[in-house]
């Protein structure tokens, strides 16, 4: 057992004193954790409604009672403080229950999302040293436990998987159904604001994950002003209509902020209009946020035709990928909502346009950061600030942005300067008004929709492939997720062309997340030479992408 004096954690890379010192005297950092936030709320109000589903509709009271047990069996089951704890499910009402009951031991979750398979759990069970994997059964015709059966054989570490079963399922082998742990809950070990409380994922992660830390005091600090931002109070209901493990849903101000500010956290299944607008009438929902190519699928629904009631709707936010100010602009018209950009990031920094900005502000710009202590700056490749104005790359510090990826001195050696600010990889323009425009990424990062692919990690896996010599993946233009995934691929054998569906078929038989599939396969005989003498796989990236411009000539300019 740690003791409280313990450091958080071996491999979480601390604020410097001076800061901490300030953040806490700023009270920006409170000294309370999730766990004393919930049972507050349960103290004041026990009896509103804090969680509701197609399936379950628990109070405040029933949230913290359950959660309390839930935490008292896991105890008995030997998960203890600092432990990791893989939790991969879908958006339903468990998934807060589950995570409040870690925050409870202390022990930490690590957010996965329902989309990752094998090939990124492995490394990222791995990466974390995880004890335990906190799954469902078959959902959405895919079996969970069994890919957590997987994912057990290969890490060493991973001695136990709970299953949040539905009426009729029965555990796996080796599974245990996570009900046979609802004990009378008992009292447990504190827990200490400055303690890590969880890792959440950075997008696209490559190779070894990079796992990020957040403590109680900065992610509380992130959701409180969030929710201040966003103007909540205990008559919000907040729709997590994206996957509820993402920074996005979880923080912004998301299913905590809601719960922070005594609101209900409604959670969608799925997040078609035709899932989620019936639920919008049904459970009142005032707000939620969307990547931008669903917010053009609702739009476009609302656009086409009479709805289901969505009234109550007020907010709608949007983040994860840059939105086309087209699609902006027609957002609100056609959903009777305030539309909202947010534009984040897992490592901390959050940007937002305010509910009473010009339209003209809320609809070009990705908003401004939510705190007055974050501190940012747009600097050209050497680290040299800008002149005002000019696009350049965004660096940031602040009471919420991570010091370091967890246990990742590589990953950190690149994604940090020398005096500890985030390099987000973005690239921005900062208006006289203060408000970032996003221009695009630095690295080699397709943005599809959202999920962020890395052209490093597609490359190596389709080099995998017999029939493939070489591979390079780009991002092109699309109208609807904003970049698809190109691979361009020089065949092994010329006389024989490996085809989209065949390329695809690899790629998911290699157990990777679907979002990742080549949307597009170009077949060349020959790389473009990129001029700098020594292929430099940027450079070529570069100049493939620049070809594949205009997708007619695509084919034509590349051979
Ligand atoms: P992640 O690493 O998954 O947390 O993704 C964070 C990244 O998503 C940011 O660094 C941006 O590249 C991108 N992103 C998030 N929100 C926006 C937005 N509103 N506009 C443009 N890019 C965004
Ligand atoms: O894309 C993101 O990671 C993101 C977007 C909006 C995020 O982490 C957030 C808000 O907090």
């Amino acid at each position: 057992m740690l003791e409280l004096t313990d450091p958080v954690l071996p491999g979480f890379t601390p604020w410097p004193a001076d800061l901490a010192q300030r953040y806490r005297d700023q009270n920006l950092w409170a000294g309370a954790t999730f766990g004393e936030v919930l049972a507050t709320r349960a103290a004041a109000a026990p009896d509103r409604l804090a969680i509701v589903d197609t399936a379950n509709s628990w109070t405040y009271a029933e949230l913290h009672h359950r959660a309390r047990s839930l935490a008292t069996g896991l105890a008995r089951l030997g998960i203890t403080r600092g432990e990791r704890v893989l939790v991969q499910l879908p958006n339903r009402a468990e998934f807060v229950e589950v995570v409040f009951a870690l925050f409870e031991l202390g022990a930490l979750p690590v957010f996965c999302l329902p989309a990752h398979r094998a090939a990124e759990l492995v490394p990222i069970a791995g990466a974390a040293a995880a004890t335990a994997i906190i799954t469902c059964g078959t959902h959405q015709r895919f079996d969970y436990a069994e890919l957590a059966a997987t994912v057990r054989a290969e890490v060493p570490t991973l001695r136990h998987v709970l299953l949040v079963l539905d009426e009729g399922q029965e555990p796996h082998e080796g599974a245990r159904d996570i009900d046979e742990f609802r004990d009378e809950p008992a009292d447990l070990p504190p827990t200490d604001a400055g303690d890590v409380a969880f890792l959440q994922l950075s997008g696209g992660s490559t190779g070894i994950p990079k796992l990020i830390a957040r403590t109680h005091d900065d992610y509380l600090y992130s959701v409180r002003r969030s929710a201040e931002i966003c103007e909540l109070d205990s008559d919000t209901v907040y729709l997590a209509t994206l996957p509820v493990a993402h920074n996005f849903p979880m923080s912004s101000p998301g299913i905590l902020g809601a719960l922070w500010a005594g609101g209900t956290v409604a959670l969608t299944p799925d997040p078609t209009p035709a899932t989620a607008f019936p639920l919008i009438e049904r459970f009142g929902v005032t707000i939620t946020g969307l990547v931008p190519p669903l917010a053009r699928l609702w739009t476009e629904r609302a656009e086409a035709g009479p709805t289901p009631d969505l009234s109550s709707l007020r907010v709608l936010q949007v983040g994860g990928a840059r939105c086309q100010d087209e699609l902006a602009r027609r957002i609100g018209p056609a959903l009777g909502v305030t539309l909202q950009q947010v534009f984040g990031m897992a490592e901390g920094l959050v940007c937002y346009t305010r509910l009473d900005d010009p339209i003209e502000v809320v609809v070009s710009t990705q908003g401004r950061p939510m705190s007055e202590f974050d501190e940012i700056a747009v600097v050209d490749d050497h680290g040299v600030e800008v002149a005002p104005g000019a696009q350049g790359n965004l660096i940031t510090q602040g009471p919420y942005t991570i010091r370091g990826y967890y246990d990742n001195p590589e990953a950190d050696a690149r994604s940090f300067t020398a005096t500890g600010w985030y390099r987000t990889g973005d690239i921005v323009s900062v208006r006289p008004d203060g408000n970032l425009v996003v221009a695009g990424r630095a690295g080699d990062w397709v943005n599809r929709g959202g999920e962020k692919v890395s052209a490093e990690e597609l490359e190596a896996l389709l080099l995998e492939h017999p029939g493939v010599r070489d591979a390079v993946i780009v991002g092109t233009p699309d109208p609807v997720l904003g970049q698809r995934i190109c691979a361009f691929v020089q065949p092994a054998d010329p006389a024989q062309r490996p085809t989209l569906a065949a390329v695809r078929k690899f790629v998911r038989e290699r157990g990777v997340a679907a979002w990742k599939m080549p949307d597009k396969v170009v077949v060349v005989d020959e790389f473009p030479a990129t001029g700098v003498g020594k292929t430099s796989r940027k450079e070529l990236r570069r100049a493939l992408a620049d070809s594949a411009q205009g997708q007619s000539s695509a084919q034509h300019a590349v051979r």
